[in-house]
């Protein structure tokens, strides 16, 4: 669609239109980085709003941690339910809110989706250990209760399925969530909260209040991070975020579970399936215009396949599809913002002075579309790891390098400081489970014959290092919203001592 036909904001009144929701207006404007334009307006939350929305979470979290698990899962089955009619627009307002193709937009409500269904699975499995005592006539068991108010937040990336990953489990656990979008991508957060309203009338008797959004940005979350009465804050974002959310809620001892920066990289052996390399590392590295925190950032490449793999990447990059991202076909939408291509430029820069090869990284449809940040993906062929490639940078640059053997590619791949996602790919078992091993990849998400982006809800999501060391969505992270109590019981008639001890009068 060419631009002058294409105006987000009637694109946006046709999805609330369809969604049934109005923005209420307010000095937090969002921008569709499309092309630019006002597409609605929210709210800020002042410090006092975000306290007033924690206490009356509190007060929800209180009536609803006494509801049985199962029929929590409930409402999260409905609220799946209501994902499913409204995927169509929901996929669409995320692609225009945040920039992404269609296909990856409706991709992102999907996962909402499955996380719902897993969600409900769980909602029966929260198991506890029953453990073997060494006391006659005891029983020791844990048992795993609702751990208190929960406080999500998520960035401009992902603006609806993070969230999803973590209220869809907090719920079945029994917590109230309070959610802090990026201040990027309010209206996804304002639409997925009247979905959720939808399925809590559905419901009938949850809690008011169990679910709430709180918009803005900084004063806003720090009111969250500092609030004793939120039991665990769940950030997604940059690592300084995570540097200046972490100490505070340490401080108050609460909990955080954060998933931070990567800068994630691939090995591509000698044995490796080209063919399918290729278009692993195309969708890891240009998908979501390099700006998943999962995102393909460093490609090691062995000697022996360089030369048949490296010019085909290169064809690619110039001729992958850059523009509207609600095109049919189109494979890489815009930048979020003026600032990302800027940082991008100056990343650029830094490679060029570092020795390294620039292809590709130019603005493109600037002049049919002045207010939109589109780029040429860029590949930047680079003489060996310098300071730039082990900074991260959230924008579609793949830096390219050298190798000769195994152990110099796995070092050179841990030598990032983040450790979120990896792949390698080999047909050789023996380097697959050396990758695999605890002296290969170092990252919370290690794969094989896959790219490092794109993850299923069902396993653990997260990261190492700089990436905060949360896990959040499938496996059992579940864990990390509630509250464990070991419980031992006596059904004797005398009272033995733990240790052995004996303290008779
Ligand atoms: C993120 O970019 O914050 O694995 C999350 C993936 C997605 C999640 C990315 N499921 O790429």
């Amino acid at each position: 669609m060419s631009f002058s036909s294409f105006r987000s904001s009637d694109e946006a009144a046709a999805l609330f239109a369809r969604l049934g929701v109005t923005p209420p207006g307010g000095d937090l404007v969002s921008r569709s980085p499309i092309d630019g334009g006002e597409i609605g307006a929210v709210a800020t939350a002042s410090a006092a709003d975000v306290a007033a929305a924690v206490e009356q979470a509190h007060r929800a979290f209180a009536a609803w941690r006494d509801v049985p698990a199962p029929r929590r899962g409930e409402l999260v089955r409905l609220f799946g339910a209501v994902l499913r009619e409204e995927k169509a627009a929901l996929g669409r307002l995320v692609s225009l809110e945040a920039g992404k193709i269609l296909q990856e937009g409706l991709g992102e409500v999907q996962e909402m989706i499955d996380i719902c269904d897993f969600a409900v699975g769980l909602s029966r499995q929260l198991y506890g250990l029953t453990i073997a005592t060494e006391r006659p006539g005891h029983r020791m068991m844990e048992t795993w209760h609702p751990l208190g108010v929960v406080g999500v937040i998520s960035a401009f990336n992902f603006p609806v399925a993070v969230w999803a990953w973590n209220a869809c489990l907090a719920f079945v656990c029994g917590d109230a969530v309070v959610w802090k979008p990026s201040e990027k991508t309010p209206l996804t957060a304002f639409a997925v909260q009247a979905l959720f309203e939808r399925t809590a009338a559905r419901f009938g008797d949850a809690p008011a209040r169990l679910s709430q959004v709180v918009q803005g940005g900084r004063e806003a979350g720090e009111a969250l991070v500092d609030h004793p009465r939120v039991a665990l804050v769940s950030a997604t974002g940059s690592t300084r975020m995570g540097r200046a959310v972490a100490p505070r809620v340490a401080a108050r001892f609460g909990r955080s579970l954060l998933e931070l920066g990567g800068n994630n990289g691939m090995v591509v052996a000698p044995s490796a399936d080209l063919a399918l390399a290729e278009r692993a590392i195309t969708f890891a590295a240009v998908g979501t215009a390099g700006q998943r925190c999962t995102t393909l950032r460093r490609l090691f490449v062995h000697d022996s396949v360089f030369d048949a793999l490296v010019p085909r990447l290169r064809q690619i990059w110039a001729g992958v599809p850059v523009g509207n991202p609600l095109d049919d076909g189109m494979l890489v939408g815009p930048l979020i913002d003026r600032a990302a291509f800027e940082a991008m430029q100056a990343a650029l820069a830094a490679a060029r002075e570092q020795g390294g090869i620039v292809e590709g990284g130019d603005r493109l449809q600037a002049e049919a579309s002045p207010d939109a940040w589109y780029v040429r993906p860029a590949i930047v062929t680079m003489p060996g790891q310098t300071a730039i490639t082990l900074t991260e940078t959230f924008a579609p640059i793949l830096y390219v390098m050298r190798y000769l053997g195994l152990d110099e590619a796995i070092a050179a791949h841990n030598a990032a400081p983040q450790g979120l996602a990896s792949s390698i790919f080999t047909n050789d078992i023996r380097e697959a489970e050396t990758f695999l091993s605890a002296a290969g990849s170092d990252c919370g998400i290690v794969n094989v014959n896959i790219g490092p982006s794109g993850a299923e809800i069902g396993g653990a999501f997260g990261g190492e290092k700089e990436t905060g060391g949360g896990r959040e969505s499938g496996s059992d992270a579940w864990r990390a919203y509630m509250r464990r109590a070991t419980n031992t019981i006596n059904y004797s008639r005398d009272l033995p001592l733990a240790q052995g001890i004996n303290f008779n009068m």
